[in-house]
Formats: C-alpha cells, sequence, structure tokens
C-alpha cells in the first residue's frame, strides 16, 4: 500500500480493502475532502490575483476577524461535503453551532470536525496556511446529531488529517495505520503518495514556541525554554534551535520530517480560555497524527487524546512532538522543581 506514486485514491480504496464490511462511506468522504482541498489550495495560491487575500468585515466564533479566504474554505468544506452522503453533521472553527446535513442530501454514519484555513494570519505575508480535519463515528440512533455528539475524546477519531499549502501542497493523513504524505502534482490534479510511513525522531535539538509570551508561562516551560537555550554550556549539553512559523499545520509538518517539539502552552494570558488552540479541529487530529508517527502530545499533565471535550471550539495547552522532548516536558510539569 505504500508504494511512492500512488493517487490518494488508489491508497484510499486499498486501506479500504483491508475492511471487507466497509460500506466505502470513509473512503468517498476522504475523496471529497481532498477535493476541497484542492480547491482550497487554488484559491490560496491565486490570492494575491483575486484580492481574496484580506480581511472580511466579519468575525468568528471566537471573535477574531476573519480572513475573506477563512470564509471562503469554509464554504468549499460546506458544500463540497454536505451533499456526499458520507456526513451526518459537521463543526467548523467559523461557525459556533452544529452544521447540519441539509434535508435534501442522504445523510451518513460520520462527523467531520474541521479548521478550513488556520493559520490564514499568515495570508497577506505569503507563509503557509493549511486546512485541519478530524472525522468521528457519529454515535448510533443519533439521527439529528447535535453538540453532544461532537464531545467523543481523540481516541476515537477514525481519521485524521492536514494539508499545508506553502511551496507544494502536501496533504498528510492517518487512519490509525501510520502516516502518510500526498503532494499535490498540479498538472495532473491529484494527490500523489510521496511520504508513505512517516516517522518522528525520538530526540531533536529543535523547538517551537511564541518567545514573545515567555513573561506569562508556568514554571515547567519556563524551566524547559531556559534549559534549551543554555545550550551546550547548561544542563542539555547541546545547541537547540528555534523555529516558528505561527501556522500550526507548517509546525507539525517540520516536525514529521525531521523532528521538534511545538508548544502552545497555558500561560497567563489564555489560562481563563483554557489555552489557545481548539481542542475538536486543531489538538485532536494532529495528537492522533503525531502519535501515530511515533511521537508523543500532551497538555503537559494529561495525554490530548483521553481529554473528555465539554465544548464544541474548547482550547487546551499543546505540547506535541519529538517523544523524548514531550516525555522531558511532562516530568517537569509533574515535579516543576
Ligand atoms: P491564526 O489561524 O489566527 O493565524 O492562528 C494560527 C494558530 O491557531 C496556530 O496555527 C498557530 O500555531 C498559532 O495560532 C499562532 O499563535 P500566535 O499568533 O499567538 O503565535
Amino acid at each position: 500500500m505504500s508504494t511512492i506514486g500512488k493517487t490518494l485514491n488508489q491508497f484510499i480504496i486499498e486501506s479500504q480493502r483491508a475492511f471487507p464490511d466497509a460500506s466505502g462511506d470513509l473512503s468517498g468522504l476522504l475523496n471529497d475532502i481532498g477535493v476541497a482541498c484542492k480547491q482550497i489550495a487554488h484559491l490560496v495560491t491565486r490570492s494575491g490575483i483575486s484580492g481574496l487575500g484580506g480581511y472580511a468585515e466579519t468575525h468568528n466564533v471566537q471573535g477574531e476577524p476573519q480572513k475573506q479566504l477563512d470564509i471562503l474554505s469554509h464554504d468549499i468544506f460546506v458544500q463540497q461535503l454536505g451533499w456526499t452522503g458520507h456526513l451526518a453533521a459537521m463543526i467548523s472553527e467559523e461557525i459556533e453551532d452544529v452544521i447540519s446535513i441539509p434535508t435534501r442530501y442522504p445523510r451518513g454514519q460520520y462527523l467531520l470536525a474541521f479548521d478550513p484555513l488556520d493559520g490564514s494570519s499568515n495570508l497577506d505575508v505569503n507563509v503557509s496556511v493549511g486546512s485541519i480535519f478530524s472525522i468521528l463515528r457519529c454515535p448510533d440512533s443519533t439521527t439529528q446529531p447535535g453538540m453532544k455528539a461532537f464531545l467523543q475524546p481523540g481516541t476515537a477519531q477514525v481519521c485524521a488529517g492536514f494539508t499545508v499549502y506553502g511551496p507544494a501542497t502536501v496533504l498528510v493523513l492517518t487512519l490509525g495505520n501510520g502516516v502518510h504524505g500526498f503532494t499535490l502534482d498540479r498538472d495532473v490534479g491529484e494527490f500523489i503518495l510521496t511520504h508513505p510511513n512517516l516517522r518522528i525522531p525520538q530526540q531533536t535539538a529543535e523547538f517551537a514556541i511564541n518567545m514573545s509570551n515567555q513573561r506569562h508561562w508556568d514554571s515547567p516551560v519556563e524551566k524547559y525554554i531556559g534549559e534549551c537555550l543554555a545550550g551546550a554550556d547548561g544542563v542539555r549539553e547541546k545547541n537547540f534551535n528555534l523555529r516558528w512559523v505561527a501556522s500550526m499545520v507548517a509546525e507539525v509538518y517540520r516536525i514529521l520530517m525531521r523532528g521538534g517539539v511545538f508548544l502552545y502552552p497555558i500561560d497567563e494570558r489564555i489560562r481563563q480560555q483554557g489555552g489557545r488552540l481548539r481542542l475538536l479541529y486543531e489538538a485532536n487530529p494532529m495528537s492522533f497524527i503525531v502519535e501515530q508517527a511515533g511521537g508523543l502530545s500532551s497538555t503537559g499533565e494529561q495525554r490530548i487524546l483521553e481529554l473528555m471535550p465539554t465544548e464544541l471550539h474548547q482550547r487546551v495547552p499543546v505540547i506535541l512532538g519529538s517523544s523524548a522532548e514531550v516525555a522531558r516536558l511532562i516530568r517537569y510539569h509533574q515535579k516543576p522543581e
């Protein structure tokens, strides 16, 4: 299955064959997500030409100003996936409530949670952005799925993925059997398997955190970053590199490629709201992918995938990446001294 060069569609169909009773619903849904991501890739690449890279006059459910492409990318997901008959409902970063499937369309067995355009504050400076998605099973006998249907732990995810719209457009996917990267061949219009069975190195010398928040950090993060900055002269006895793209998809993709640790921890500014990143459509899908690639993902106190969600848009602290470094940060949270 992991032959480089096969299309996303071939990979999905071959994955389905491992489940003789499969209905084909998930395969159809994944292909439709691939089409939506290709459409968004096209919009992102042309945003400077089309004049769509700027802000809309609106704010999202988080009260954050929306880019026109945030709204258009959201619309593409809803229009591309609503009619297919694979979904029972959707939730989006851009909309407060559950998005129901119109009664004129058949309803499927899956729930989709997505961030249509993560990192969109980078659009006007031409830095990589992306789409993130998480697929859950709709609880049985739920005819009209509401918020409760989505409040499942990350361990219940059937599939998770993200697309990076960067120098190359790459879709990264896990179905619970490893992590695989597909590069968009624009000449053919297909995602091609280029990075099968991605694995995150256990060790790293590269960390990603927004250093401007340093004065707000709790002591475990202060201790860890301080040791990284002390480099070869300090207890770690090696020098570290810092990267901060401010686009989670770009950070996670880099970590999948060469290791690293990404931190968006709780701090004094965001303690009240629980963190910066959203659990259902950012932290959970990225944690599923990172763990499937041999990494770890934690709030510092708990494994993210085991958190029991209480709200659709709840935020959590995120520390993910190379297992040796995340394990060290967990230890520092357990024994801050
Ligand atoms: P935007 O989608 O508003 O650009 O936020 C991106 C993001 O959710 C995540 O992708 C980044 O890692 C993080 O926020 C960057 O946060 P800071 O802007 O506080 O560094």
